[in-house]
C-alpha cells in the first residue's frame, strides 16, 4: 500500500517565510495546507502573490487567527502531522502604533493554535516563529538560547508570550512544540515596509528614474541578516528531532542599516550618501540597537548551516528589484565593473 504523504499546515503561508517553507515542504513530498484570511481567497492576485506559483499544489483553508473555533475547524479538517505557526503582525514599527492588535493577534493567535492542536491532534509537531526581537535591549553579545529576554516593543513582548506558551504546552501537555529564535531574514519576497526591501526597491526606482531619494530612520541600528530560504530549512529540521527544543538561527555577523544601504547602492554604482535622507519620524520610541546571534546549537544538533552571505543577499535583492522594473541591464553593467 502506498505510504500516506506527511501533511503540513502552515499559518502565515502568504508571507515571506510561508512561501519559502511551502516550496521547501513540497520539494520534500509533503501534502501542504495553509491557513489564509477569507479576504485572501477573494483577492488572490494581490493577496496570494507570493504563493501564486504554488496554488495548484497546495490546499488553502480560510480561517481567522483571532477566532478559536475557526482555528479548531481547520485543524480538524486537515489533521496535520506538522504545524508551522508563522502568522503574526510581524512589523515591529507598526506595533508601536497599535499595541493592542499586535498583542491580540500574536498572543491569542498562538494560544488558539496550541489549544486546538492539543485537543484535535496532540501528536502533531508544532513550530513557533520566535524572534531575536525577544532579546531587545540585549543582555549579552552574541545572543544564545540562554540569553535573557528584554523585549522593546509590543511585538517583542508578544513573541516572548508566544515562546512561553509554546514551552508550557511542551512541558505541561507533552506536545512536540519547538520555537525557533530567528534573527532577521530577508529575500526578494520581503515586505516593502521592512528596511532591507525598502532600500533595495528604492535603489531600483532611483535607477528607473521614478524616485530621487530614500528616507530612512536609524542608520546605526545593527542586525544579523540572513536569507529566508536558508532559515525555513531550520524550521523543518527542528520538527524532525525526536525531542522538541528551542534554537537560535542566525548568521553570526552583524551589519548596520547604513552598511546595508551603502552596499545596496554600490551594487548599481551609486553613492548612498547622495540619496539617503534621515527622517526623524522614522525613529522608533524604543530601539533594538544591536543583534547578533550565536547559532552553534542549531549547527551542532540540527546540522543547519547558513548558505547565503550578506553580500550575496544584498546583491540578490537589488538585482531582483531592478529586474522587476526593467533596469537590470543598467544595474548589471555597473555590477560588472
Ligand atoms: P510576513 O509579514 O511576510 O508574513 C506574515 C504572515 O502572517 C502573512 O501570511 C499574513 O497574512 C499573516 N497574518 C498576519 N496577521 C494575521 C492575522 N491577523 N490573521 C491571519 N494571518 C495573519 O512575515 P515573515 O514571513 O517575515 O515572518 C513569518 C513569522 O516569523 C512571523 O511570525 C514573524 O513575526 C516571524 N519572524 C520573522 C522574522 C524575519 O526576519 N522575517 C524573524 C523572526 C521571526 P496576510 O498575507 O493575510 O497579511
Ligand atoms: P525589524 O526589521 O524591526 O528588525 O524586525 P525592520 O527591517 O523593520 O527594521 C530593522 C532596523 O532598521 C531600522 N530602520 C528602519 N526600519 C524600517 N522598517 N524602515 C525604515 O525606514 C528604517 N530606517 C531604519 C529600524 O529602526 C530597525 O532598527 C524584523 C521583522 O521581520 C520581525 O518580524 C522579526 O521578528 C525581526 O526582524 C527579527
Amino acid at each position: 500500500m502506498a505510504k500516506r504523504k506527511r501533511r503540513a499546515l502552515i499559518t502565515g503561508i502568504t508571507g515571506q517565510d510561508g512561501s519559502y517553507l511551502a516550496e521547501f515542504l513540497l520539494s520534500r513530498d509533503y501534502e501542504v495546507h495553509g491557513v489564509v484570511r477569507r479576504v485572501a481567497l477573494e483577492d488572490p492576485t494581490r493577496r496570494l502573490n507570493r504563493i501564486e506559483h504554488l496554488t495548484s499544489q497546495i490546499q488553502l483553508h480560510a480561517g481567522a487567527l483571532e477566532s478559536f473555533p475557526s482555528v479548531y475547524r481547520v485543524l480538524r479538517e486537515v489533521r496535520p502531522d506538522e504545524c508551522y505557526h508563522l502568522a503574526a503582525q510581524s512589523f515591529v514599527s507598526y506595533s508601536f502604533d497599535d499595541e493592542f492588535s499586535t498583542l491580540q493577534t500574536n498572543i491569542n493567535g498562538t494560544h488558539h493554535v496550541l489549544a486546538a492542536l492539543k485537543d484535535v491532534v496532540p501528536d502533531c509537531r508544532f513550530y513557533f516563529a520566535g524572534s531575536s526581537e525577544m532579546f531587545g535591549k540585549v543582555h549579552e553579545v552574541p545572543q544564545t538560547e540562554n540569553t535573557r529576554f528584554h523585549p522593546r516593543s509590543a511585538y517583542g513582548i508578544s513573541k516572548v508570550a508566544g515562546f512561553d506558551l509554546t514551552r508550557n504546552y511542551r512541558e505541561a501537555y507533552g506536545i512536540h512544540a519547538s520555537s525557533g529564535i530567528l534573527f532577521n531574514h530577508e529575500s526578494p519576497r520581503r515586505g516593502f515596509e521592512f528596511v532591507t526591501r525598502k532600500i533595495t526597491s528604492t535603489v531600483a526606482r532611483i535607477l528607473a528614474g521614478t524616485a530621487t531619494e530614500l528616507k530612512l530612520g536609524n542608520l546605526e541600528a545593527k542586525r544579523d541578516w540572513g536569507f529566508a530560504g536558508d532559515y525555513v530549512e531550520a524550521m523543518w529540521m527542528m520538527l524532525q528531532q525526536s525531542t522538541p527544543d528551542d534554537y537560535v538561527v542566525a548568521t553570526g555577523e552583524t551589519h548596520s542599516v547604513r552598511e546595508f544601504a551603502q552596499k545596496a547602492f554600490a551594487v548599481v554604482g551609486l553613492d548612498y550618501s547622495r540619496y539617503v535622507k534621515v527622517d526623524a519620524r522614522l525613529h522608533r520610541p524604543a530601539e533594538v540597537d544591536l543583534l547578533i546571534g550565536d547559532a552553534q546549537k542549531a549547527r551542532r544538533v540540527l546540522g543547519w548551516e547558513n548558505k547565503t552571505d550578506f553580500h550575496a543577499l544584498v546583491r540578490q535583492m537589488v538585482e531582483t528589484d531592478c529586474r522587476a522594473l526593467g533596469v537590470e541591464r543598467r544595474a548589471a553593467a555597473v555590477g560588472a565593473d
